[in-house]
């Protein structure tokens, strides 16, 4: 098994928690790199990461990659509310993904724009609705599965690259402290 991405992406370091016990290979292949580029560009016409191969499967995204992975490992996956929680993390996820790639090609993202403000609006609503949904219990610490690793890789990689504050919250950053102290957390954080 190989797993292709950076050791910053949130999407590949979910697939990297859920692999913590299983031998496979990681390939280094960030998007941002000539190097990497031309890795995924051999196989992965999204050009995305994470991308993962196993006996010539190959896949290119995250959520299909993590079926496969707990169908192929015997572990219980997400149920369909579950599914559709993870797709509401991964909605802020995308958005703050684009707002990252546009501010590095140099648009100012806090301007008045169409396009901007559709994603703003997507990610205050989502934190919203997540809040209630962590402050009930859907997704808690004590329970790792899928979709508190999700969660909490999303919500650590808005932090690190100062995109989000989440710390009025309360459940968000109660969620998020508690999930920090994790061995394996800890040992996947996201390089300086
Ligand atoms: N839906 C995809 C999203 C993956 C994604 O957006 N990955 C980012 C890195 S975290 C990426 O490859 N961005 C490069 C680009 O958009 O060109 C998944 O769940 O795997």
């Amino acid at each position: 098994m190989k797993l292709y991405g950076s050791y910053t992406s949130p999407y590949v370091r979910r697939l990297r928690l859920i692999l913590m016990d299983v031998k496979y290979d990681m390939i280094d292949a960030p998007t941002s790199s000539a190097e990497g580029r031309a890795i995924l560009r051999k196989l992965n016409p999204t050009m995305k990461i994470p991308m993962f191969e196993d006996n010539g499967l190959v896949l290119c995204d995250s959520t299909v990659i993590a079926q496969y992975l707990h169908e192929k490992l015997a572990r219980p996956y997400l149920s369909i509310p579950q599914l559709n929680l993870l797709k509401i993390i991964d909605g802020i996820t995308d958005s703050y993904i684009q707002l990252f790639l546009l501010d590095k090609s140099g648009f100012d993202t806090t301007d008045d724009k169409m396009y901007f403000n559709l994603q703003h609006e997507r990610i205050e609503r989502s934190f919203k609705y997540l809040e209630n949904v962590v402050a009930d219990k859907h997704i808690s610490a004590t329970e790792w599965n899928y979709l508190s690793i999700s969660l909490y890789t999303s919500l650590d990689w808005v932090k690190v690259r100062k995109l989000h504050d989440f710390s009025h919250l309360e459940a968000i950053q109660s969620f998020y402290t508690a999930v920090s102290h994790r061995k394996d957390v800890k040992s996947t954080g996201i390089p300086a």
